[in-house]
């Protein structure tokens, strides 16, 4: 292995020694422990760690750094206290999670460091949104992000580079290409002959760097971060090494051909170095060992105290209450008595355009949302008022995007995502259920995003136009949904959602955009969230709805003027108005869930077991449920009415009535 030293002096070359010595000496210690059974899983990264020390001293301490499961020479290099890494892997309290997840699974903005979540890829889009807040924020910020060769074939990976590309943004996206992924070896996972190659492809720069070489790997990551610091654009790193151990501890080598193993061996970054700096004299043996002396004191006190401390004491009000970021909503009412007509995609677009005008930290991100003002034109006229730093059109890069949102929250940004239709929201799932809903609880980071979703049927649209997809989100715990049926409620509750710093899906039903108006204040509000509200007033029976629900709700008592009914529009999903639940069906003692989702596992469900177990004694009936079939929504029309529930409401409002 060649080392060239340039104009570095000796203590540039020290401080990368005992850089690359520290997580060796971590890992020989913690591989130690686990044969002794005392600590429980362990992923190395032996034989890789010039990438990770090389990129962490080459970059400022406040460039963002987003590691993988073998990068313990990020956090080692961004000197984290050992007491507390530790602690992080044992589970106790003085780890980054308070014992709720594992491994290198968190992230400290103290450190600039943003841990991955297990599904790897994501980690990609994060970068991105931390490099565009970077980037509108005029910091001259690099962002690196860490992947796995394998990791590189997942969609997520594909779309954040595209972002990344199309956008400008300041990411090394470095490849750490270690031969397999857990055992598949690079010839099934991909067919490129490098990655520099791939770089083409999405139109930047492809840099390839030997990763066991840590002066090769921390001159790159200079050169590359000086000239993004200049002129940002992203560039793809990749760095050639090897995995000299399992995927983690328990599963082995085996299938690693012998020579390959041997010859990677004598590439050993660590000795190649410390060869090096032995024949130039910049270090002695007597060096090294107290080097090592020193280093081994300090894994030994950080462990003594990690051991010390068992796993946290449960308490459930504690787990409970770090789900959200906290929040208290201040409900606004309008300035003046000021009110015009407003149908509810006016209202919607009245609402985002204020909510722009007074958070001077809102980014709106979505496919054709700025010049063309967005499929359903709601953000018509904003990139003329806001610009297209703010006003973003998007790739078609659902996964990246809603990772971005994440990454400007973490940068103290706000971000709304439209989806063009809430249907394509699961191309972004993972995003949502895993890092968006997941963070504030795994370790403190808000997420502050809220997800737009024109949602609904009734438009002979077919199953991939007019899903209602609600009750998906509405059992992910950190997430919060709100589904306003009516203009009023459009824009206060987008409003609402925009203040709060905790995730939010905010449904807007396509049918209603331009079929319904009111008068609605002209000045800013906002309306309270987790409130129901009392639409219509009955004795004889409450229907429990939402959304299109409400209207329809309306329409079939109408038709039946022996049917006195309360109507309840739930408005926010999650939290649901228990309180206003359990008053309904007090005063009246049967209840109809009524919602477009179909019907097994939706809302209605869920809202009809707490009435089962918190109000039986005031139940007069059964809880009955209508909804849409169990099937996937049909195109043609005579079909889609059939499948939504608005034909057999009237008969089970009837049968309720006469229970
Ligand atoms: C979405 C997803 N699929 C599968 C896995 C299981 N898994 C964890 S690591 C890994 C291999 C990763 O290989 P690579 O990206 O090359 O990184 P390396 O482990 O070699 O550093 C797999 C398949 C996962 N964590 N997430």
């Amino acid at each position: 292995m060649k080392f060239s030293r340039k104009k570095h002096t000796n203590q540039t070359l020290l401080q990368l020694y005992e850089r690359l010595l520290l997580p060796r000496m971590i890992e020989e210690k913690m591989l130690i422990l686990l044969r002794q059974n005392k600590i429980s899983k362990w992923f190395s990264g032996i034989g890789q760690e010039a990438i990770s020390v090389g990129l962490t001293a080459a970059l400022e301490p406040d460039d963002y750094i987003l590691p993988m499961h073998r990068n313990l020479g990020v956090f080692t290099g961004r000197n984290l206290p050992f007491d507390r890494l530790f602690a992080q892997w044992q589970g106790t309290m003085r780890g980054y999670t308070k014992g709720r997840d594992r491994s290198f699974h968190f992230g400290t903005n103290e450190h600039h460091i943003v841990g991955m979540i297990s599904h790897l890829g994501p980690q990609n889009g994060v970068a991105d949104g931390i490099a565009l807040a970077g980037k509108l924020l005029k910091e001259k910020r690099v962002t690196a992000v860490f992947n796995g060769d394998g990791g590189t074939s997942q969609g997520d990976f594909h779309e954040a580079v595209n972002v990344a590309a199309v956008w400008d943004l300041p990411v090394i996206f470095v490849i750490e290409n270690n031969g397999y992924g857990l055992s598949t070896p690079s010839n099934e996972q991909f067919r490129c002959k490098s990655f520099v190659d791939k770089a083409i492809g999405y139109g930047i720069a492809g840099v390839q760097a030997d990763g066991n070489n840590v002066l090769e790997v921390y001159d790159t990551v200079k050169t590359i971060a000086d000239a993004m610091r200049k002129k940002p654009k992203p560039v793809l790193l990749e760095c050639l090494t090897f995995r000299m151990r399992g995927h983690e501890e328990a599963s082995g080598t085996k299938y690693v051909p012998k020579e390959l193993m041997d010859a990677w061996a004598k590439k050993d970054p660590l000795d190649n170095y410390e060869k090096y700096l032995l024949k130039e004299k910049v270090i002695d043996q007597k060096y090294i060992d107290s080097l090592r002396k020193k280093i081994k004191q300090e894994i030994e006190q950080g462990l003594a105290t990690s051991f010390s401390e068992s796993h946290p004491a449960a308490e459930t009000d504690r787990e409970m209450t770090d789900v959200y970021a906290p929040f208290v909503q201040q409900v606004k009412a309008p300035a003046s008595e000021k009110k015009s007509e407003k149908r509810f995609i006016d209202a919607i677009s009245d609402g985002l355009r204020q909510s722009m005008e007074k958070l001077p930290n809102l980014v709106l991100m979505g496919q054709d949302i700025a010049d063309y003002g967005g499929v359903f034109k709601i953000t018509e006229g904003f990139v003329s008022k806001f610009g297209k730093d703010r006003v973003r059109n998007t790739p078609l890069c659902e996964a990246a995007i809603l990772g971005s949102g994440l990454g400007l929250s973490i940068k103290g940004m706000k971000s709304m995502v439209e989806m063009q239709f809430a249907d394509f929201v699961t191309e972004g799932f993972n995003q949502i259920v895993n890092n968006l809903a997941k963070a504030h609880w795994r370790w403190g980071q808000q997420a502050d995003v809220v997800v737009r979703m024109p949602t609904g049927a009734g438009t002979a649209a077919g199953p991939f136009h007019s899903q209602s997809n609600e009750a998906w989100f509405f059992h992910t715990p950190g997430l919060k949904i709100v589904y306003p049926s009516n203009p009023y409620d459009a824009k206060g509750l987008l409003c609402a959602a925009l203040e709060d710093p905790n995730p939010y899906l905010y449904f807007e039903h396509k049918l209603l955009y331009r079929s319904i108006k009111d008068m609605v204040p002209d000045d800013y509000y906002t309306v309270e969230i987790g409130k129901a509200n009392l639409v219509s007033e009955g004795r004889d029976l409450s229907i429990i709805t939402y959304g299109m629900g409400v209207h329809w709700a309306r329409e079939i008592l109408n038709s039946l003027p022996a049917v006195s009914a309360d109507i309840l529009d739930l408005r926010t999903l999650l939290p649901w108005d228990k309180e206003a639940v359990e008053a309904t069906v007090k005063k009246t003692g049967k209840v109809l869930e009524l919602h477009e989702d179909t019907l097994t596992g939706g809302i209605g469900a869920e809202i009809s077991a707490w009435i089962s177990e918190h109000c039986f004694q005031f139940l007069d009936a059964p809880v009955m449920r209508e909804a849409s079939l169990d099937t996937a929504i049909p195109f043609a029309p005579t079909l889609e009415n059939n499948f939504l529930p608005k034909g057999r409401l009237a008969k089970k409002i009837e049968a309720l009535q006469n229970f």
